[in-house]
């Protein structure tokens, strides 16, 4: 016959043995933290931010009067801005880039300071209630320089 005290000690550990077990199968998927720079109102950019979430990323918005700081900061080339300043694992990801071209930038790791899809062309994601009338042309830039060339296409 089982005592009353053992029967407790037993239930202690089940319960301990359980807590073991279950903490790391509750654990979230993983996602990649970003942060997002845009303007207080910019209807493509909250699509966008809401498209990164929907595609793995946790994405952080910060809304400013102007951005121009921040893309100085980013070193991201005159002319070739778009319409908000990610910050994603080290990397500035500029304007409305197709999360294809950021996983192959996270996944490559160029020795780069970021990219850019300049403006906001229709078809980018956050633009899509008319499709693309051109290529989707991301472009690489370094910290050192202004220079850029063609990193993907979408
Ligand atoms: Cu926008």
């Amino acid at each position: 016959m089982i005592s009353r005290k053992s029967e407790t000690t037993i239930g202690l550990r089940l319960a301990v043995l359980w807590m073991f077990f279950s903490v790391p199968v509750v654990q979230a998927a993983e996602t990649i933290k970003a942060t997002m720079y845009k303007p207080l109102r910019c209807g493509c950019c909250d699509d966008y931010a809401k498209y990164l979430e929907q595609n793995g990323f946790e994405v952080e918005i910060k809304s400013l009067r102007s951005l121009s700081q921040i893309k100085r900061m980013a070193g991201v080339p005159q002319g070739f801005e778009g319409c908000h300043t990610l910050m994603v694992d080290g990397y500035v990801v500029d304007g409305l880039v197709p999360v294809n071209t950021i996983n192959k930038l996270l996944t490559e790791r160029p020795n780069i300071k970021g990219i850019t899809l300049p403006g906001m062309p229709w078809g980018a994601p956050g633009m899509d209630s008319r499709p693309k009338d051109a290529p989707l042309v991301s472009y690489s830039f370094k910290a050192d320089s202004s220079t850029t060339s063609v990193y993907a296409q979408d």
